[in-house]
């Protein structure tokens, strides 16, 4: 092409610093001595953002000339949290932007912080996709992510008196220097209306909806730099707008809040993020939100295919699009429906195209997590998809009667309509039935969808399920989080590792070597020195850096058994009490998680998890040997702090229901243990770290199953633990809420009753786990040695290695295509 190539920009402090005071200046406002440090954010981000637009726009004009496959991730959730120092690390310009900044006295560590943390995720799920976007960047693979642009994100969460509150989220206030308004790429989305048939003379019938609202969806891109900014991908966020911002004639006619109705409803799309994850979720609202960003996405993919191919033909050879869970699932039907009644292209023809172009991840085996959409909101709001979703249906039960030969019951079982529950429609068979492959996030949980949730459709299509085991970029979850470990890696076993991190597998051997445990030691000390400093500011609790720092962070939820481990903490508080001249190991448990606003149990927990921690942490009898601290507002900025300062990651669910769990590895590849039951990805860390250096305990999946055929309650288990009956005591005759006793009774009854998440069944061996680990930390060199073998066998668990996988199986894209 004619233009003229910019000329390479210098990346010495001295270019940096010059360049930041003339953003400072012509883009802020602010002399240097005027400037407060939000400003020195502000400019320091726009001189990030011109080097990634020139590696952006290289980026794309490659993907698109050279006709090569573009992968289309499509989430409901980006949990991407703060990207300046992303963007810095990934383009190896920390150390010359920190001492350009300190030349004006100012600190990028300080500055880091003013940045809102974009929370346009719930958890795992949403975390992943961010993971997933750093590392098709990082890898080279041509990816794009589309999303939804919520203007507020996920909730703030305050403690009151020992309780959650939400508040909302505001992370766009000062606006957001990342994003582009795309105003030229806007795409109609319609809703409601009737279908009517066309019958042409001579030519086949054509159905033609005619949506009764419509709606702008407009693009807002945001870039996504790689590892050493060889790559920038785009992450494509919708925004809902009005076709026409006011009603002229109502405002005219006196009308003046009427005037506004459309505009609102259309905005109101993507004005929150819903904060429920295996919890329903069942609203219009969310369905609109689902069907809105789909539509918008595909007819986007469908006007850049357009743009270098004749027709859609070969759509699936060109793009790739992955289903995050089953959220955008409703994309199946719509484009059938732009295939076939926009772009003329037969059924059989667009059912082939669009099965080879979609593929779908399964992330929850829970029932109460699965999607369904009752009929009559999905027929009023989406006729037309409903009507395709029938008739898909229909190709599907011929084909697993006539082939197959299933009865009504397994016909049942596969059928797109669930008739059994008020008649809805099952994303989750949709999302199956639409795509050439569909996998799980680990190697137990893609089993169990085999037999579970997907046993039948399984049995039709039996090559379809398969095992794509989660992963995290370490260049977020180590070298941003971790600098101290970082170079002290580098130092010990070369820079190598940064660029392959399963490389770090070198580190291995120096486990024995006590200078080196040492000094992994002292890294892991000041982590924990950082995050008690924060707990002291934030909380006004003084914790012991000397102690074990034994975390659980995550959503807050029954089966992720937050109360398990409250209770262990309840059994260790009496134990100190009772016999406080045994040698007890001190400890601090941390929590962090936030709950759906309308899942009353799991904010129970958290009311229970703050109330222990007040009573325990005002006790003088334990001295420093327990402490209990719940940390507000759990995000992606506050895990980057507290994965680095984990001794010890709990990853306790019950067996079975974890997906995979990604948490799980942050901490692991920090150096922390982890205790942990055979759940998701634990069963596949166990096999990387070896057994000598991970605490597993608890019911196998298969056990769990088995006691819950059995109806297997607490009561018996309860009345042979006198440890476990004791705990449970006290928070049922409100030792922990003295003025409202009665507080926890419904929490308790539901243990003795039931034991549903198999807290009482799996108290003992948690127990007992939990001590033989208070055993080895008085011994500090095998701890650390464990600690050291978790860190260097933890490489195969980076998301690089996930999207590799994803490339090659599933996608046939990348540079190994
Ligand atoms: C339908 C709605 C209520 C809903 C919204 C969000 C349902 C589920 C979700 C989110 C689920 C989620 O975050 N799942 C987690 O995905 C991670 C990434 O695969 C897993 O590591 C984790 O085990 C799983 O719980």
């Amino acid at each position: 092409t004619g233009a003229p190539t910019p000329a390479p920009r210098k990346n010495d402090p001295e270019t940096l610093a010059r360049q930041i005071v003339e953003k400072l200046t012509y883009s802020v406002g602010k002399t240097p001595a005027e400037a407060r440090r939000y400003d020195w954010l502000e400019a320091t981000t726009l001189v990030i953002r011109d080097r990634i637009i020139d590696q952006w726009m290289e980026s794309s004009q490659r993907a698109k000339t050279s006709g090569e496959k573009r992968v289309c991730y499509l989430s409901m959730e980006f949990l991407i949290g703060r990207l300046l120092r992303d963007a810095i690390n990934n383009l190896n310009l920390t150390e010359p932007i920190r001492e350009a900044l300190s030349r004006y006295g100012v600190d990028l560590d300080l500055v880091e912080l003013l940045e809102p943390d974009a929370a346009l995720g719930n958890g795992g799920l949403g975390r992943l996709a961010a993971c997933f976007m750093e590392s098709m960047a990082s890898t080279d693979i041509p990816g794009f992510g589309y999303g939804i642009r919520y203007v507020h994100g996920f909730f703030r969460q305050e403690i009151a008196d020992g309780a959650q509150v939400e508040l909302p989220e505001t992370w766009l206030a000062h606006g957001n220097p990342w994003e582009f308004e795309r105003r030229e790429l806007a795409y109609e989305i319609g809703f409601g209306g009737k279908v009517t048939t066309i019958q042409e003379p001579g030519r086949p019938a054509r159905q033609v909806w005619r949506p009764a609202e419509r709606v702008l969806a407009v693009a807002y891109d945001t870039p996504i730099v790689g590892w050493r900014g060889r790559r920038v991908n785009t992450l494509r966020l919708w925004s809902a707008q009005p076709l026409d911002p006011i009603l002229l004639d109502a405002f005219n006619s006196g009308d003046h809040i009427g005037a506004l109705v459309e505009s609102n409803k259309a905005e109101a799309i993507t004005r929150i993020l819903y904060p429920a994850d295996s919890h329903q979720a069942g609203q219009e609202l969310r369905l609109r939100q689902e069907y809105f960003f789909s539509s918008a996405s595909l007819q986007d993919i469908i006007r850049r295919h357009l743009h270098a191919n004749e027709n859609l033909s070969n759509l699936a050879d060109k793009f790739s699009i992955q289903l995050n869970d089953t959220h955008p699932a409703v994309s199946v039907a719509e484009l059938m429906r732009l295939l076939i009644d926009v772009h003329g292209h037969e059924w059989a023809e667009a059912w082939e195209i669009t099965r080879n172009t979609f593929s779908y991840t399964n992330h929850t085996l829970l029932p109460e997590a699965l999607e369904h959409w009752p009929i009559h909101l999905f027929e009023r709001l989406l006729p037309r998809q409903m009507q395709i979703i029938y008739a898909i249906n229909a190709g599907v039960i011929r084909e697993a009667a006539q082939e197959k030969g299933f009865d009504d019951s397994k016909i049942a079982a596969i059928s797109l309509i669930d008739e059994g529950n008020g008649r809805r429609v099952r994303m989750g068979q949709l999302a199956f039935v639409g795509s050439h492959a569909v996998n799980g996030v680990s190697a137990l949980h893609t089993e169990l969808m085999k037999e579970t949730v997907f046993h039948h459709l399984h049995l039709l299509y039996p090559d379809r399920i398969e095992n794509k085991t989660n992963g995290v970029t370490p260049r977020r979850w180590l070298m941003q989080a971790n600098p101290g470990l970082t170079d002290l890696v580098t130092d010990a076993i070369g820079p190598a590792f940064l660029d392959d991190i399963e490389k770090i597998a070198d580190l291995d051997p120096l486990a024995d070597d006590a200078a080196f445990r040492e000094r992994f030691a002292a890294v892991k000390r000041r982590n924990k020195e950082q995050l008690a400093n924060l707990i002291g500011e934030r909380m006004a609790t003084q914790v012991d850096p000397g102690a074990i720092f034994d975390i659980q962070v995550k959503r807050i939820h029954e089966y992720k058994r937050q109360f398990l481990n409250i209770i262990e903490a309840i059994a260790l508080y009496d134990q100190i009490r009772s016999h406080p001249e045994r040698d007890w190991t001190p400890r601090v448990k941390i929590f962090a998680g936030k709950a759906a606003p309308s899942y009353a149990q799991a904010k129970q927990i958290i009311h229970l998890a703050n109330d222990v921690a007040r009573t325990i942490n005002s006790d003088p009898a334990v001295r420093d040997l327990l402490k209990v601290v719940f940390i507000p507002n759990y995000n992606v900025s506050l895990a980057e702090i507290i994965m680095p300062a984990a001794d010890l990651s709990e990853q306790i669910s019950t067996a079975g229901l974890e997906a995979s769990g990604t948490g799980n590895m942050k901490f692991a590849m920090n150096g922390a243990l982890t205790i942990g039951t055979l759940d998701g990805a634990n069963v596949e860390m166990l096999e990387h770290v070896g057994e000598d250096n991970i605490f597993i305990f608890g019911l196998t999946a298969e056990e769990v199953a088995q006691r819950r055929r059995e109806a297997h309650s607490g009561r018996s288990i309860i009345a042979e633990l006198p440890l476990l009956r004791e705990a449970l005591d006290a928070i049922s005759s409100g030792v922990f809420s003295p003025e409202d006793p009665a507080r926890y009774h419904d929490l308790v009854s539901n243990l003795y009753n039931n034991d549903w998440w198999m807290t009482c069944a799996d108290f003992q061996a948690y127990w007992d786990t939990q001590r033989r680990l208070d055993a080895l930390w008085q011994d500090q060199d095998e701890w650390q040695a464990k600690a050291v073998h978790n860190t260097a066998r933890m490489g195969w668990f980076s998301s690089d290695r996930s999207i590799r996988e994803y490339a090659r199986d599933i996608w046939k894209a990348g540079p190994d295509a």
